[in-house]
């Protein structure tokens, strides 16, 4: 069994009860009301670079894990080679943290020290 440091879940917003009016006749109005529903917040997938991972690694966990084709992995895998870190991909939370174990895993069998972790958008 594997357990995930993850944040506990963010509780729904419960909308304010209506209480129940009553009209001059004695009769019981409801209100109602639109629920406004918020999206939910998003996660970024960061990789960050190392001396040792072989790039043609990062290229291919990139294809495989974030659905990039060859070039746009190339090009991700380069920016974190210069800057240091980059964007994998954009997810809700639970997607984010499996992306992040995925590919901790497939660097780890590979010997790699390949780090990612997934961090709240703004
Ligand atoms: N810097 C590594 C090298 O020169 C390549 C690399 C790129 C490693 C991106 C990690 O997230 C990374 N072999």
């Amino acid at each position: 069994m594997k357990f995930m440091a993850t944040t506990p879940p963010i509780p729904a917003p419960v909308p304010a009860p209506t209480p129940p009016s009553w009209d001059e006749g004695g009769s019981v109005v409801l209100e109602r009301r639109t629920q406004k529903t918020q999206p939910p917040q998003m996660y970024q997938v960061v990789m960050l670079n190392d001396d040792y991972t072989p790039m043609e690694f990062v290229v291919v966990v990139l294809q495989e894990f974030f659905n990039k084709d060859r070039e746009a992995a190339t090009q991700i895998m380069l920016k974190i080679h210069l800057d240091g870190k980059g964007v994998c991909g954009v997810y809700t939370r639970d997607v984010a943290a499996t992306k992040v174990d995925q590919v901790l895993e497939a660097a780890h069998k590979a010997g790699h020290p390949l780090q990612c972790l997934s961090e709240p958008v703004e």
